[in-house]
């Protein structure tokens, strides 16, 4: 069979990472089968558009994943391909929460052939052998253990993703324009990709407006370390190979949950060589531990996405959150940023202590820390979450079935002090002030004492992060944007020229230096140290394996 796995856009931002079942399921394919993937996220297509592609290419069953957020559109495409004629399976957290709307036992119209409820790792083969045959069930779910609870795989072994080899063109994040000049730009950036690794699965916490818990389970299941390391192994030589980059999005709910794990993690990753610059989610309870975030540093950890929700403890505790301190967030962020690391402050407005007001006074706690990427959501009844029950059961809920007519930023219920319209004006007032050209300004004027790149690094998030919730897909928004922040790009970029036209001198004299030194016969040390002088090497912050030890034989000499 020729199967697609398709994941469908939310019409709003375009994500910046592909998702990872489609990989996995791709790697768990049976043999004798060609899967093919597409990302609206990153290759747009209407209805029509994709039951086209579905019929010129002879996709035999298309399989579709999606969050809450994007159901209706997943179901829309799945209305186009099954009139194509060709069968539909879909799967993810959504239709696991509420399977009968798939499959139109609610009443509804039917959008599903089959539903894969919970993780599929084990049911997938199962799938595509019955679409094989023409014999789909309508539901397929993971076996029950003795307590009647869905047997998880366990992730030992985990299957192999061939990323080395995988396609993944329509997921780089260089425009194809620029990639032959920005592949020749220092180790080369003629491809950036964001790629997402699982090392666990699970959350004990169970906040009462996550999925994860409910889906996933509260115990953890952890991958091997060594099938960790070789993923990543892996892509750094497939970075090297294409003169690109690759960074990591470990996407475990909580990296750190298992602290001795993680550290034992970290430490193999450090030992193998194998650090890529990398992204995770962890909570601010266990960023208290020093010696993890020496090990998250020196393992390439740049980015730490913290779900702090709230400034306000009442409302921690109201959604069961209370292990998170917002008392400590301040001395988190600083423990990070001391070694370049910075943090996604993820906070959510609407929450049932929240007044007028909590824009401001949330900007007001963020400001005194040191800088990051706040992104601002509201509070949301997810299907099949404690917080959905609590608020059905109170008659709260003003579209119980939100997702049907999504509407990004627009509450599905009322909070308790502040009025739906308010919470949306919140959210705006919080984006708004912290993209702000100013604000971006400020926030790199911050770090200025932190080297070149990590304020480039963090420039360049800023303007991606914005387009979260400011409309950013087209080339002119774009525009407008580098134009508000004209000033700022301006600058870092004349210090980048400057420092690369340093580095460029100091290869060749350096080269030059060697050159001689062949021809003398002597140790490129000794000509060095008479060549250039102490103070205009510090002077230009040179800092390389090669400069040290002409520093300290210098000093030596000198004694
Ligand atoms: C990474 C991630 C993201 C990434 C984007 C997704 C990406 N590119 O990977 C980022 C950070 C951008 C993100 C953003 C958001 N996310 Co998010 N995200 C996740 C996270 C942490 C991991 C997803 C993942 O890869 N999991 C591992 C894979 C293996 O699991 P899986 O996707 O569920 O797939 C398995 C099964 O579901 C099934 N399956 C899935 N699809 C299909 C399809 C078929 C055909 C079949 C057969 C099976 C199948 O098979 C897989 C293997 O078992 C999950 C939490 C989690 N642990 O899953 C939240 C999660 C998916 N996100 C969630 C939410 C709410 C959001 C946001 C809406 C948050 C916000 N307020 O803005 C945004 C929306 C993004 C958008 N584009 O609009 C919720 C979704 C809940 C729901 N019911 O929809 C989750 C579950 C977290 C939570 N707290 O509840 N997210
Ligand atoms: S919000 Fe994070 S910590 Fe809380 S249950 Fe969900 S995954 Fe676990």
């Amino acid at each position: 069979m020729k199967i697609l796995l398709y994941n469908p856009d939310n019409g709003v931002t375009r994500n910046f990472m592909p998702h990872l079942w489609m990989f996995l399921l791709q790697a768990l394919t049976p043999p004798g089968h060609e899967v093919l993937l597409i990302d609206g996220n990153a290759r747009a297509m209407d209805e029509e558009e994709l039951a086209s592609f579905v019929r010129d290419e002879k996709i035999d069953l298309v399989g579709i994943g999606a969050m809450t957020r994007m159901i209706a559109r997943a179901y829309r495409m799945a209305d186009a391909v099954r009139a194509a004629g060709v069968p539909v399976v879909m799967g993810g957290p959504h239709v696991t929460e509420v399977p009968d709307e798939a499959l139109g036992r609610d009443g509804g119209p039917r959008h599903a052939d089959a539903v894969a409820l919970g993780e599929a790792d084990e049911t997938w083969p199962l799938i595509v052998a019955d679409a094989a045959r023409g014999q789909l069930r309508d539901v397929y779910e993971p076996e029950r253990d003795a307590k009647g609870l869905d047997r998880k795989p366990n992730l030992q072994p985990y299957p192999l993703i061939r990323w080395e080899t995988l396609d993944l063109d329509q997921f780089s994040l260089v425009p194809k324009v620029f990639r032959p000049l920005m592949s020749r730009l220092g180790r080369g950036w003629g491809t950036f990709h964001v790629v997402p690794i699982e090392t666990g699965r699970g959350c004990p916490y169970g906040c009462e407006f996550c999925t994860v818990t409910g889906f996933f389970g509260d115990s953890i299941r952890f991958r091997s370390n060594e099938s960790v390391v070789d993923e990543l192994l892996r892509l750094k030589a497939r970075a090297r190979r294409e003169r690109g980059q690759i960074a990591v999005f470990f996407i475990d709910d909580n990296l750190a949950i298992n602290t001795k794990r993680t550290k034992s993690l970290l430490r193999d990753i450090i030992a193998a060589g194998a650090q890529l610059p990398w992204v995770a989610q962890i909570s601010a309870n266990l960023l208290r531990d020093e010696e993890l975030v020496d090990l998250i540093a020196e393992s390439g950890g740049q980015w730490i996405f913290i779900g702090m929700e709230s400034i306000d403890p009442a409302n921690m505790a109201d959604v069961n959150k209370n292990f998170s301190k917002p008392g400590e967030y301040s001395a988190v962020l600083q423990r990070l940023a001391r070694r370049h690391i910075y943090a996604i402050t993820s906070f959510i407005f609407g929450m049932d202590n929240d007044t007028v007001g909590i824009a401001e006074r949330t900007l007001g706690e963020i400001h005194s820390w040191p800088p990051g990427l706040p992104v601002f959501g509201q509070l949301t009844p997810f299907p099949a979450t404690p917080l959905y029950d609590r608020l059905a059961k109170a008659g709260r809920l003003t579209r119980p079935t939100h997702w049907m007519d999504f509407a990004p930023f627009w509450m599905a219920h009322t909070p308790l002090k502040m009025t739906i319209e308010e919470a949306r004006r919140e959210t705006d007032s919080a984006w708004r002030t912290s993209y702000s050209p100013e604000r971006n300004a400020r926030a790199i004027d911050s770090i200025r004492e932190a080297p070149f790149r990590y304020r480039v690094s963090h420039l360049v998030s800023r303007l991606f992060f914005r387009g979260i919730y400011f409309p950013q897909t087209t080339r002119w928004a774009w525009v407008r944007v580098m134009f508000g922040n004209r000033r700022l790009i301006f600058s870092l970029a004349k210090e980048g020229l400057v420092t690369l036209r340093t580095s460029r001198g100091e290869k060749r004299s350096r080269a030059l230096i060697k050159k001689e030194a062949d021809e003398q016969g002597q140790s490129a040390f000794h000509v060095n140290a008479h060549r250039i002088p102490d103070d205009s090497l510090r002077a230009r912050n040179i800092n390389s394996s090669v400069t040290e030890p002409i520093l300290s034989r210098r000093t030596r000499s000198n004694r």
